[in-house]
């Protein structure tokens, strides 16, 4: 029996972005391992798209949790990497960026928070092949679209 396709996206971006907020948005059923509102080991929930499972990890975005992200990261198929709109791009954010960009994972912003800061995200390490999407995590504006440029964007390249 050959196993059906199923896909891994891990959610990245620093510290209180809104990462696991977007995990909930995009999954109905979602764990989450936190302490006091702050994720310290992972979010984990599941979506069906056109008949595909998608895999859906949330990572800590606390400097400290580097060891996390990378455990993570093992075997992914696409990124999103969540930006929070009113601090920019940090510097936790630049080091994820250049990985995934040195690892040649597919990948897509979310520049979150739309709804304090309605700007985008700068910086050298998001060359112009990586998708932009404006997101309010908070109201699920934008999720379901960003993920399915992503879900695009990986089943290209298989
Ligand atoms: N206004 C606004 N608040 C948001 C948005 N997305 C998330 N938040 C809030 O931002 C805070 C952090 O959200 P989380 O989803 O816990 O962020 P996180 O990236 O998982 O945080 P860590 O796991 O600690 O790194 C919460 O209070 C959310 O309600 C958004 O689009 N707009
Ligand atoms: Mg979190």
């Amino acid at each position: 029996m050959t196993r059906k396709k199923e896909t891994k996206i891990v959610i990245l971006g620093s510290y209180n972005s809104g990462k696991t907020t977007t995990v909930g948005r995009i999954c109905d059923k979602k764990t989450e391992i936190e302490y006091n509102g702050t994720t310290i080991a992972l979010d984990y929930g599941n979506t069906i798209v056109n008949g595909e499972k998608i895999h859906i990890f949330g990572s800590p975005g606390q400097e400290r949790f580097e060891f996390m992200r990378e455990i993570l990261s093992y075997g992914l198929n696409g990124a999103i990497v969540v930006i929070d709109s009113l601090k920019g791009v940090t510097s936790i954010d630049e080091d994820i960026i250049e990985n995934l960009n040195t690892q040649n994972v597919p990948y897509i912003v979310f520049a979150n928070k739309q709804d304090l800061n309605p700007v985008f995200p700068e910086s050298e390490g998001i060359t112009d092949d990586v998708p932009i999407v404006p997101t309010v995590a908070l109201n699920g504006k934008g999720i379901d679209y960003g993920l399915e440029v992503l879900l695009n964007m990986i089943n290209g390249r298989d």
